[in-house]
């Protein structure tokens, strides 16, 4: 299929290595596709759902052992630790590489060995990016399909160009055994012994987001965990908004966002962008421009209902891969927890076991029918919201950044940064409650700035330091904003309905942008006076509400300085000196 000599080599040696039985090009074409599905479900790797309710729909369930990202088993190799460490597990790169390579010995006898050319970003635009994904798993390369432009086309754009070099083997799924290697330097990424999302389809997190971050701190740009939603106000005026949350914090609820009633009725449109990753650069107008290098959602399904996020309920409809969501034997459909409140009495449930939606472990509590981190992979075009401006070659021109994260106390619903400096600031401060997206305890406060901790592909300090760089060169530079949709009352319950109504969170950021609206200066930066968030037609809602989820405990903020200073001393001494002074200030203002 190619000429390209650096394609055909890197083909060969892995052909040494892992000693497939045979290797399949993937073409991209409908029918190679189509051909696999049927393999994969013959095989018993995807259930084929009810085609008429689910056109082009499939089940999948990966093993218990093998549910999310592994981010204690994620490298990032360089020759220099430092280049990596503290926060990213580091391995050298020739120990890494041995190491690798004695793992991949092998592994692929008695299996097909599939070649996916892919392009991060739309084909052939001169900042998309080109990617070979060698793998012996049919599950990667259908969602890979889903979620990049994959076949013939991207291998006639590279040419005799450069790519990244990805190899993948789920070998024997061994836990121990089981490493997610980048080696930024190399261009290359390496996964073994897992055979789930952000771990193997090496387009997303580990390209896109690691090695990416790495090229574009070496290029000039930024390659960030961001989703990209365009607000169209009543004049039909379209202003766009990049947003970073950890994983599982909600980026594709809000990309995807539905107008509450009363912002529907004005006129008010959101177009989804991109749910997951946005790849940003700066354009010839001095304003910051964002892509989504994806073409599909993988997104998380518990909570996902026609009331929360209908946009993407709707893109599950067809062409759709589910993995560990609940199989619906009654009429061969799926099912998960907060779908809808009628689990199936008669069906399967994420690990393959008999389920009825009213079972109980050994202590009373309910058994879940699907796991927590159970998603659905669909094409982007799916989205009834998707942007005309989806495919736009420079992307769109981001008006607003916003952090976030899943904090029950603390951080206000909404407030803005003073300056770039200060926005940089409030990204790197970030701290989230850890959700099922990775593996490990859930809902432990960590820091995670810019929601990118396990997703920078080189040194954190570097990482803020080029962040700081970028601000030099946006001549309009974007605000800077945090939210927190999830600050709860005593009894645990989240006080802001969020979903759609975070439009009204939303249209107050925007106003700032304009410099339409006023605000109170706190030691943090400013927040909005209250009677500036619409809460019209919220029910249950009033003033005093948005008061208490503005208010800043500055007691409480003073133990958070504490928190991000010894987070800032983990991070070593490639913790910019500005961030240090922000820090300073920030402690002078609480101490007034
Ligand atoms: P990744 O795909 O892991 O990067 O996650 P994400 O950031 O796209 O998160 P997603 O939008 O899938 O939301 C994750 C969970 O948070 C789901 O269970 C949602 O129902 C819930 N969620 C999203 N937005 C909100 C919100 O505004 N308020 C509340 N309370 N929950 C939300
Ligand atoms: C995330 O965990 O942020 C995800 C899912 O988007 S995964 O692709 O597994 O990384
Ligand atoms: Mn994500």
């Amino acid at each position: 299929m190619t000429q390209n000599k650096k394609v055909l080599e890197f083909i060969e040696q892995t052909k040494q290595l892992c000693q497939p039985d045979n290797i399949v090009w993937i073409d991209g074409s409908e029918a190679q596709l189509e051909a696999l599905r049927a393999q994969a479900v013959e095989e018993g790797i995807l259930i084929k759902l009810n085609q008429e309710k689910l056109p082009g729909c499939y089940l999948h369930r990966t093993e218990v052992n093998d549910v999310a990202r592994v981010e204690g088993r994620t490298f990032i190799c360089s020759k220099n630790k430092d280049d990596s460490a503290p926060i990213n597990n580091w391995m050298e790169t020739t120990e890494a590489m041995n190491l690798m390579n004695g793992l991949f010995n092998g592994v692929m006898k008695g299996r097909t060995m599939y070649v996916i050319p892919y392009s991060m970003g739309a084909v052939g635009s001169k900042f998309s990016k080109i990617g070979i994904e060698l793998t012996d798993s049919v599950y990667v390369v259908l969602n890979m399909a889903i979620m990049t432009r994959v076949g013939k086309a991207v291998i006639d754009a590279l040419g005799d160009g450069d790519f990244i070099k990805g190899l993948h083997s789920y070998a024997d799924l061994c836990e121990e055994r089981r490493y997610i290697m980048h080696f930024p330097e190399e261009n290359t990424i390496m996964s073994i012994n897992s055979n789930y999302g952000g771990n193997v389809l090496l387009g997303k997190k580990c390209f896109a987001l690691r090695i990416a971050s790495f090229l574009g701190k070496n290029e000039g740009w930024m390659a960030e965990h961001m989703l990209i939603l365009g607000i169209e106000n009543p004049q039909g005026e379209i202003k766009y908004i990049a947003a970073a949350f950890p994983s599982a914090c909600g980026k594709t609820n809000l990309a995807m966002l539905i107008p509450p009633e009363i912002y529907k009725n004005k006129g008010y449109k959101v177009w989804c962008v991109g749910d997951d990753i946005a790849w940003i650069r700066v354009g010839e107008d001095g304003r910051l421009w964002a892509v989504n290098p994806e073409n599909g959602f993988f997104g998380v399904a518990p909570g996902t209902n026609m009331k929360s996020n209908p946009n993407a309920l709707l893109s599950t409809k067809n062409n759709t891969i589910f993995t560990n969501v609940v199989q619906n034997l009654d009429d061969n459909t799926v099912w998960w927890e907060g779908l809808d409140k009628n689990p199936p009495k008669n069906a399967i449930d994420w690990k393959g076991n008999p389920w009825n939606g009213d079972m109980k472990d050994a202590d009373g509590k309910a058994i879940k029918g699907a796991h927590p981190n159970s998603r659905f992979t669909a094409p982007t075009v799916n989205c009834p919201c998707l942007s005309d401006q989806f495919e736009a070659p420079n992307g769109v021109p981001i008006s607003a950044i916003v952090f976030g994260g899943r904090r029950a106390k603390t951080a206000p619903l909404v407030y803005q940064s003073k300056d770039w400096n200060n926005g940089v600031f409030v990204g790197s401060i970030m701290a989230s409650e850890t959700t099922a997206a990775a593996t490990g305890a859930v809902g432990v406060v960590r820091r995670d700035p810019m929601a990118m901790r396990p997703f920078v592909g080189y040194n954190m300090g570097d990482y803020f330091k080029h962040w700081i760089e970028m601000g030099d060169k946006i001549k309009n530079q974007p605000k800077i904003f945090n939210v927190n949709w999830f600050r709860t009352d005593d009894e645990g319950n989240f006080i802001w309905p969020g979903f759609g109504d975070n439009l009204r969170v939303l249209e107050w950021i925007l106003a700032r942008c304009e410099d339409k609206v006023d605000a109170k200066e706190t030691a943090i930066g400013y927040v909005p006076n209250a009677k500036d968030i619409n809460i019209e037609g919220l029910d249950g809602i009033t003033e005093e509400t948005i008061e208490d989820l503005l208010t800043i405990d500055n007691a409480q903020w003073l133990k958070e300085t504490e928190g991000i200073e010894s987070f800032y001393g983990e991070l070593g001494e490639r913790v910019p000196a500005e961030l240090y002074a922000q820090l300073e200030t920030l402690k002078k203002n609480l101490n007034k």
